[in-house]
């Protein structure tokens, strides 16, 4: 049975699974939703009105990290999760770190500040975004770069749902025209690059910058 992805492509946790789909080889229609006034009919397959939701098999499936876990399920080839079992949950402490902390401390209020409002017609809280770049988002990166130390992917050696979580996020701060300070964070700058590279982030992020407003 098909996949489909309800969001919208420019969040986090919807990228996020959009790579984790592409990086498995699993086909998906994504079917837009901007999780702003969502309707009853929508809140029950995703109570929490958020976005993504997962429909499969005539069900519907909240939440990037119950959904992309379900999918390794489903297709366990090629494993996006470590084995290991401190190693499988040192990759879920990093996604719950993003998408419970720094996406809320440091992506959002940049990204919903100058990308989301513009789009909405408003006009961006600049102080909000200056807090974010001065406190929440180095206070992120200093962690993630003592979590990735010299390795060339943050946990057990291989690309995994830690390298996907963590990444999808840096890619809304660059829409909002936040780069990193590559001479403050060398080796986070540097693998993030890495990562962004990859054809699953690579062929989206080409896709949400020719879709953003100029
Ligand atoms: N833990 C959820 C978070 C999803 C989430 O917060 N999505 C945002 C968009 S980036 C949303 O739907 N916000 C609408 C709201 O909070 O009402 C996940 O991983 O899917």
């Amino acid at each position: 049975m098909a996949f489909k992805i309800i969001g919208a492509a420019l969040s986090p946790f919807v990228r996020k699974t959009r790579v984790f789909f592409a990086e498995k080889g699993v086909p998906y229609e994504l079917e837009p939703l901007i999780p702003f006034g969502v309707s009853a009919e929508y809140k029950k397959k995703s109570p929490l009105g958020k976005i993504p939701c997962l429909e499969h098999d005539g069900r519907a499936l909240p939440d990037s990290s119950v959904i992309c876990a379900y999918l390794e399920k489903v297709q366990p080839q090629p494993a996006l999760y470590p084995s290991d079992p401190w190693d499988y949950a040192r990759a879920l402490w990093l996604e719950e770190y993003m998408d419970g902390g720094f996406i809320n401390t440091g992506m959002a209020p940049v990204f919903f500040e100058r990308v989301v409002k513009k789009l909405m017609g408003g006009q961006a809280d600049e102080a909000r975004v200056q807090e974010a770049i001065e406190k929440g988002i180095p206070a992120g990166c200093d962690y993630l770069t003592e979590q990735l130390g010299d390795q060339e992917y943050l946990v057990g050696g291989r690309f995994t749902i830690a390298d996907i979580a963590v990444s999808s996020p840096f890619v809304n701060l660059a829409h909002a025209g936040v780069t990193l300070d590559a001479k403050r964070w060398p080796k986070l700058a540097a693998y993030l690059e890495r990562i962004h590279s990859r054809p699953s982030f690579k062929a989206l992020i080409e896709e949400e910058r020719a879709a953003l407003p100029k």
